[in-house]
Formats: structure tokens, C-alpha cells, sequence
């Protein structure tokens, strides 16, 4: 790994240099993923907006292509925006996508392979049609908050849907348009879904998942097996909220269920970063794949410094949680080929306030999964009924901050000495009989730089520590840790800067400031570099 460059990721995407924002248009053709992502050809911070390209084969290592989607006519000769690819009966992939027109008007256009019989599709032609959708007096739609079209579906009524984010005063919108050519697109009368309050809607998702399985499905399925998931991002927040809900395919609305919202006490996949996300389904492997990306916690004068700004996530598989009322992530199991030298935790117990360090890894690299055993709940600590806020909590009652049950968890990207970590960890709490499982990622001592923004993230983790195991996941890279606690039922993302624990100057440890033992078993693995652009 460059000694010089002790940021740079090993095994996140990321491209050689400059800025990256949102995953564009995922897709799997003849075998081949394709990702596409807005970049900034020219500088570390947005602005010149196209889609670049890669392909691979394993959602691992990544080959580079020459930019698919620039601007090169009226309707986007101001950038190439946010768009989503759809596979058309027949195998055909096309592209929807927002052009910044030559009005600056957020417009929808299309572009499909030059040709298909290579499978790397390294050219995109764009049709003489183009814009297919535009503002206007007519439809009332806000030329300044009209973008990201999703994947289209296709109904039983043979006809093409799809959504388009938007926003009129400050009610969120899925804009819906129906087609029957996927040339010719119609607005509906009715949002596909709206909220109030909720600002401008960016990059929505609408997909169906299974009921019964964690398999993934396409797009168009719908039925009585599934439900639906409705994603949006908060541009007001730069926060993602998931629903999940019924599509009544005749009204052409989506429904959450009951105490589904987009906004704070709503689902998100990530608590952390993580933003402008977008899932595919993987007909290759039966998955629905979510990528998302993850911007700099770090100021714009270290991004010049590094070269570069942004990188996505390790993508992860989702599905329908058992209890049919959030989703379950987990990175795509590809990764795993990339662990080597297993260091096994033997089971053991972890005493209130101590640390142990888990020696034999990369810990700059690694992957780990731990699995907390807990002797005597009753020793919980009661949860005030003020306490609904998780990432408040996690910030009021950081790693250091001893407890009951915890904190215990994961010290990651730790300095020899501890003058610098970034600490995962849980706590447990007791409301009434009920036990509740808070998930905390601190990395107010990440780095011994002061200008990097070192928020707290927390999560509340939907598991029952009385009957099921409590473990945690962390994937550990450089400069990002991505925390899944519950077996995926809550992820927290962070981007951190150490200044002392960097390549081999990294430790990982194991700790419980709690003044209850917990019992420890799990394992560690370094993570090879992928060859990624
Ligand atoms: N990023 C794109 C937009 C989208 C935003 C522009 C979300 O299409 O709304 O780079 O990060």
C-alpha cells in the first residue's frame, strides 16, 4: 500500500484521482458488472459532470473505460447527471439519466450500447429524441428539481413506469411517466409517492423484494409474495430513508406501511455515510445489489492534498428482514476472496475495562466479525424513555463513557498507546422487559488532525439479545470503517484520518469498558488489495 498515500482504499472503488459522487446505472450483461459514477474528469471538487465507467466480473477488482455518458448536445451539454439502467425484454440494456440542458433545465434523456455484442459496452449513443422528459408550464414540474430517474418497470398493463425525483414548496415527490415504447413517456396525474416537509427528493429507488426469501428479484415482479421498498435521499439532510410498503398497481401509488416515514425515526440503510444510493437486481446470482457512495468527512484543502474525493461502498447484497419491517445488508460475498491469514479469537472472556488486542492482521485492511456473548442481562442499563435519538445517545455516551453492558466492541484503526482509535461498540439497555441494543461508531478520537468532521454515528439494532447472537461486522479500510451490527440489520459507515495508526502502524483491538464480562469468539482477516481501476 502507498506509504505516501495512507487514504487511499485497497479494496473500496475508487478511481486513480479527482472527485466521485453517486453510483450511476449498475447493471450485469453477458456476465460482466457494469458501474458507472458521476465524476469530475477535471478537479477534487464537483463540477463537470460524467459518467465514468468500469467493469469486473466479481464486484471485487474493477477495470476502468473510457467515460460512457458526456456532455454532447443540447439537452445535457451542461452535465450528465444521476440515472439508472434498465434491462428492456430481450437483454437490451438502456440508459435513463438527467442532462443539465442548454437552459440549465434538469431534463431526462437516453442513451443505449453502441453495440451490443461487446460486452464491456464501451460506447453509449444517445437518441436524436432527446430530452424525453422536460419541465414545463404545462406539467408544472420545477426545472431545478427534476432528476435521477430509476429503473422503469414494466406493468401488467404492458406499459413502462418510471420515477423521477422531485419537489414542489417542500414536499418531496416520485414523480411517475408511463410509456408504452419507452420512447414516448406520459406524466401521471399522481406522484407514484410525495411527503411534506421533506425537501427535494434525490436519487429515488423503488423495487420489489421477497417475502420468503432473501433472493432478489426483478424490477417489474409484483404479487403477492413481495413487497415493496421506496428510498429517497434528503437533500436537505443528505440523509437516505428507506419504506417499505405495498404497490396498488391499478391506483399506480405506492403505500408505506403503518409507521413508515422518510424522515428521523425512519429506516436508512446506512446511519453513518452513505448517500445518492442504488440497487440492481443480479440475474446472474438471484441478489438485489445496493451500492452507495461515501463522501469525505476530511476539508476540500486535504482532498486538493490527496487528489481525490469520494468513493463508494463495498456493495451489498439486501433482502426482506423475517419480520417483513426493515431490510437486511450484507457485503456481497465476493469480498470474501479477498481475506487471507484467519485469526481465530478463541472464545474468551472479555473482563469490564479491559482491552485486548487482536494480533497477526492488517489492521489497516481487515475484515472482522465478532460475536459478544452476554452471561447476566438483568445487569442492563435502564433506558430513560427520553433516550430515542441513537446517534444523540452514541454521542453522549461515547467509548469511554463506562456502563453496564457495555460499551464492548471493536477499536479500529488504533495508535499503539490509544492516542488514536476509532471505536464500534454496543450497549445494551432494559425498557421494561424489553432490551434494546444501541450501536455506536465514535471517531471523536480517530484522528489527532482537528479539522476533520468526527461526528458520532449511532443506531438502534433490532435483536434480542436473550435469544439471538449478538455480532458485529466491521470492514476495515485506510480511511473507512463499514460496521454491520445485528447480521446486517443496522449498518454504520465512517470516514476517519489517522495520523498515527496508518499501514502497518494500525492495531485492532478488542475492548469492554462495561462493568459486566462479556464472552468473545470470532475472527479476523486481512484483506488482500484489489485491483481496482
Ligand atoms: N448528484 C447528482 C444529481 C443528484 C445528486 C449530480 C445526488 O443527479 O441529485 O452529481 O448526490
Amino acid at each position: 500500500h502507498p506509504v505516501n498515500e495512507p487514504y487511499r482504499t485497497g479494496y473500496h472503488f475508487q478511481p486513480p484521482k479527482n472527485w466521485i459522487n453517486d453510483p450511476n446505472g449498475p447493471l450485469i450483461y453477458k456476465g460482466i458488472y457494469h458501474f458507472f459514477y458521476q465524476y469530475n474528469p477535471l478537479d477534487v471538487v464537483w463540477g463537470n459532470i460524467v459518467w465514468a465507467h468500469s467493469t469486473s466480473t466479481d464486484l471485487v477488482n474493477w477495470t476502468p473505460h473510457d467515460a460512457a455518458i458526456y456532455p454532447s448536445q443540447p439537452s445535457d451539454i451542461n452535465g450528465c447527471w444521476s440515472g439508472s439502467a434498465t434491462i428492456l425484454p430481450g437483454g437490451k440494456p438502456v440508459m435513463l439519466y438527467t442532462g443539465i440542458d442548454s437552459q440549465n433545465r434538469q431534463v431526462q434523456n437516453l442513451a443505449y450500447p453502441k453495440n451490443l455484442s461487446d460486452p464491456f459496452l464501451r460506447e453509449w449513443t444517445k437518441i436524436p429524441q432527446n430530452p424525453l422528459m422536460a419541465p414545463s408550464q404545462a406539467n408544472q414540474i420545477n426545472a431545478s428539481s427534476f432528476r435521477d430517474p430509476t429503473t422503469a418497470w414494466l406493468g401488467p398493463d404492458k406499459k413502462w413506469r418510471v420515477i423521477i425525483g422531485g419537489k414542489t414548496n417542500q414536499t418531496g415527490e416520485a414523480i411517475l411517466y408511463r410509456s408504452k415504447d419507452f420512447l414516448n413517456w406520459v406524466k401521471a396525474k399522481q406522484p407514484l409517492h410525495s411527503a411534506e416537509k421533506t425537501g427535494m427528493w434525490e436519487c429515488p429507488d423503488f423495487f420489489p423484494v421477497s417475502i420468503h426469501s432473501q433472493n432478489g428479484l426483478d424490477t417489474s415482479k409484483i404479487g403477492p409474495d413481495v413487497k415493496h421498498v421506496f428510498k429517497v435521499s434528503l437533500d436537505n439532510t443528505r440523509r437516505e430513508y428507506y419504506t417499505i410498503g405495498t404497490y396498488n398497481i391499478d391506483k399506480d401509488i405506492y403505500i408505506p406501511d403503518k409507521g413508515s416515514v422518510e424522515s428521523d425515526s425512519g429506516l436508512r440503510y446506512d446511519y453513518g455515510k452513505f448517500y445518492a444510493s442504488k440497487t440492481f437486481f443480479d440475474s446472474s446470482k438471484n441478489r438485489r445489489i445496493l451500492w452507495g457512495w461515501i463522501n469525505e468527512s476530511s476539508t476540500v484543502e486535504d482532498d486538493i492534498k490527496k487528489g481525490w474525493s469520494g468513493l463508494q461502498a463495498i456493495p451489498r447484497t439486501l433482502w426482506l428482514d423475517k419480520s417483513g419491517k426493515q431490510l437486511v445488508q450484507w457485503p456481497a460475498v465476493e469480498i470474501e476472496k479477498l481475506r487471507e491469514k484467519e485469526v481465530k479469537l478463541p472464545s474468551s472472556v472479555l473482563k469490564g475495562g479491559s482491552v485486548h488486542e487482536v494480533l497477526g492482521v492488517t489492521a489497516a485492511q481487515a475484515d472482522v466479525e465478532i460475536t459478544f456473548g452476554i452471561s447476566d442481562l438483568k445487569k442492563a442499563e435502564v433506558l430513560d424513555p427520553s433516550w430515542t435519538n441513537p446517534q444523540l445517545l452514541c454521542s453522549q455516551k461515547g467509548a469511554s463513557v463506562k456502563g453496564g453492558l457495555g460499551p464492548f466492541g471493536l477499536l479500529v484503526l488504533a495508535s499503539k498507546g490509544l492516542k488514536e482509535y476509532t471505536s464500534v461498540f454496543y450497549r445494551i439497555f432494559i425498557d421494561h422487559n424489553k432490551h434494546v441494543v444501541l450501536l455506536c461508531s465514535d471517531q471523536s478520537r480517530s484522528s489527532l488532525k482537528k479539522d476533520n468532521d468526527k461526528t458520532t454515528y449511532g443506531a438502534f439494532v433490532n435483536v434480542d439479545p436473550l435469544h439471538e447472537k449478538l455480532s458485529l461486522r466491521s470492514l476495515i479500510d485506510h480511511s473507512i470503517v463499514e460496521s454491520f451490527g445485528g447480521e446486517g440489520k443496522a449498518c454504520i459507515t465512517a470516514r476517519v484520518y489517522p495520523t498515527l495508526a496508518i499501514n502497518g502502524d494500525a492495531h485492532l483491538y478488542a475492548f469492554n469498558y462495561g462493568t459486566e464480562d462479556v464472552k468473545i469468539t470470532g475472527s479476523a482477516w486481512s484483506l488482500k488489495t484489489a485491483k481496482i481501476n
